[in-house]
């Protein structure tokens, strides 16, 4: 096979020949039936990544991808990169409005989309990028545009290297819009080969895959731990937590954000309960993304008698740590820095924190990406002379190495795993008619582990409601971002610094989601 001479670092090459030697063998199940064996990956990836090259795409090239789950989406992310394109996914979430600037600042060569969505990305990316994108569609079913006209030949590997980017994954920041994380092939691979070993993948796991395709966890995490395992996953749409149950008597392995896992603990008994025997076929449950409630880790083990891996990372850096496979596994750890990846706690005086003292966990290795896309200040600002890269959460790190996540230096809120800068938020907020000036916060959610609630003070003399608020954010910012819960003041808690005081308004807020007991 072609692949056999490109380089030892290149992602795709690695993947399709783990297929080669899985043969006939399902890779994808929806279902209870099998949509797509190893065998099928060589031919199917080989003839759209010819589709891509034929719609203008050449190495280097992004293609931007903001479509549903499936299993063409996943083949054209592996196609895309068997092309030696740079793939860009994006949450479906994301309103036009957003599209418009991950276009403009990834000038991608495609934008592929959702069928209903055609006539908006087109208006967007025939605006806003310097030379206007090949639109194609590509919907959960299967079908769009995407996959008319196609080639009968396939497209041979294009070689890339390791440092070659392979994804551009946006996430947001705590000033101005967001950035592109740039991953090369060397960063993923590295990252899937580790995790490979760690939690001991083998052929013979079943991954019951309930993420989303467009975040490092679902496509990355998940996916690229069964295609180096050549192991086979079932693959479902969204979460539905009786379906995951019923698939625990065949599956091995199963990955999740908290939420997940809180709503597969309360889920009623009569629809499939969540016991030891129910379990008894899986391996491994892991966690990650946001923290695991202690309370949630024991109450899981008290179920199933099994103990949740909570491990930890972030989109520019692949995983950075994991409870260990076969030691304890303890419950608001994150555990110990993956083998060749060095971590150091910063404390606040700016020298390395002693053991157990709070401080910024810094991560150096070859999972930590490229760099931020067309950014390079903002590259500069984010990592060490001596290329540790400064993740912005607050950790302490124990004598035998165990880190424990204490606290975020960034001003983010994770709710249901997804990440949501309050800054964007505030921005929007703040652009609209009678608001002198907003805080946005998060604060406990049952659920979603935070929610976000938006403190609106108005301006002087003027009329504001709750409802102009939401309204004037509709549209603008993905639903995921919108507040649960929206509070109009006259004015903002200021410290003697003049600086808003989120801490006191998470104080006095911090009930609105937590069930009365
Ligand atoms: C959905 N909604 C959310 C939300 N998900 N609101 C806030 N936060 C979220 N995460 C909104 C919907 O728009 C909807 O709005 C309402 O909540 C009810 O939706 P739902 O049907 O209950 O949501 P559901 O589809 O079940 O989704 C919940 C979820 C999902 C937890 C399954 O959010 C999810 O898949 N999260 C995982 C995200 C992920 O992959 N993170 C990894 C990032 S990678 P309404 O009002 O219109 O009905 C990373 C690095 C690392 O962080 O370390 O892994
Ligand atoms: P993202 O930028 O979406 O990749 O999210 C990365 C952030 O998620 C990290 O910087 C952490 O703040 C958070 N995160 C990831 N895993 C965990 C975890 N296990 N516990 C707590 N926070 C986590």
């Amino acid at each position: 096979m072609t692949q056999n001479a490109v380089s030892p670092t290149n992602l795709i090459a690695h993947i399709l020949s783990v297929a080669e030697g899985a043969g006939n063998k399902p890779f994808l199940v929806e279902g209870g039936r099998a949509r797509l064996s190893f065998a099928q990956l060589e031919p199917r990836t080989a003839r759209l990544a010819a589709r891509l090259a034929a719609l203008g795409e050449k190495p280097g090239a992004r293609v931007v991808v903001q479509v549903d789950k499936s299993v063409e989406a996943v083949l054209l992310y592996l196609a895309a990169l068997r092309a030696g394109m740079v793939f860009v996914p994006l949450n479906t979430a994301y309103t036009a409005a957003e599209l418009e600037y991950f276009v403009g600042d990834a000038e991608p060569a495609v934008v592929v989309c959702r069928p209903a969505d055609e006539a908006a990305v087109r208006a967007v990316a025939g605006q806003n990028a310097a030379r206007s994108p090949a639109v194609v569609t590509l919907g959960a079913d299967g079908t769009g545009s995407l996959l008319d006209d196609m080639p009968d030949e396939g497209a041979p590997l294009v070689p890339r290297g390791g440092d070659d980017l392979a994804a551009i994954l946006y996430t947001s920041g705590t000033t101005g819009r967001s950035k592109g994380a740039m991953l090369t092939h060397a960063n993923l691979l590295s990252n899937a080969l580790t995790l490979k070993d760690l939690w001991r993948w083998q052929a013979n796991d079943v991954l019951i895959h309930i993420l989303p395709i467009y975040h490092v966890h679902g496509l990355f995490v998940a996916l690229h731990g069964a295609l180096l395992a050549g192991a086979t996953v079932l693959f479902h749409q969204g979460f539905d937590p009786a379906a995951v149950i019923a698939d625990f008597a065949v599956g091995t392995v199963l990955m999740g954000v908290p939420t997940h896992y809180t709503r597969l603990l309360d889920q009623p008994k009569a629809s499939g309960a969540l016991t030891p025997e129910a379990c008894a076929h899986m391996r491994l449950f892991i966690s990650g993304s946001a923290p695991l409630l202690t309370e949630a880790h024991q109450r899981f083990e008290q179920a199933t008698g099994q103990r949740i891996l909570e491990r930890y990372g972030m989109t520019e850096t692949g995983m950075i740590t994991s409870n260990p496979y076969d030691g304890e596994r303890l419950a608001g750890t994150v555990g110990y820095p993956l083998p060749g990846v060095a971590v150091r706690v910063r404390g606040e005086s700016g020298d390395l924190a002693a053991a157990g003292e709070p401080g910024v966990l810094e991560v150096r290795g070859p999972n930590v990406f490229a760099g931020y896309w067309r950014n390079p200040e903002k590259t500069a600002q984010d990592f060490r002379a001596d290329g540790f890269f400064i993740t912005g959460d607050v950790a302490t790190q124990a004598a035998d190495g165990r880190i424990t996540l204490v606290g975020r230096a960034k001003d983010l809120i994770i709710a249901g795993g997804l990440n949501i800068y309050p800054k964007e938020i505030e921005e929007a907020i703040d652009a609209l008619p009678g608001v002198a000036e907003s805080a946005v916060i998060g604060v406990p959610h049952a659920d979603l582990g935070e929610a976000v609630v938006a403190v609106v003070a108005r301006a002087r003399g003027g009329v504001l409601g709750e409802d102009a608020v939401m309204a004037g954010i509709t549209g603008q910012l993905a639903r995921f971002k919108h507040p649960r819960a929206v509070i109009i003041v006259d004015e903002l808690p200021r410290n003697a610094m003049g600086k808003v005081q989120k801490a006191a308004l998470r104080a006095q807020h911090g009930a609105l989601f937590v069930p009365k007991a």
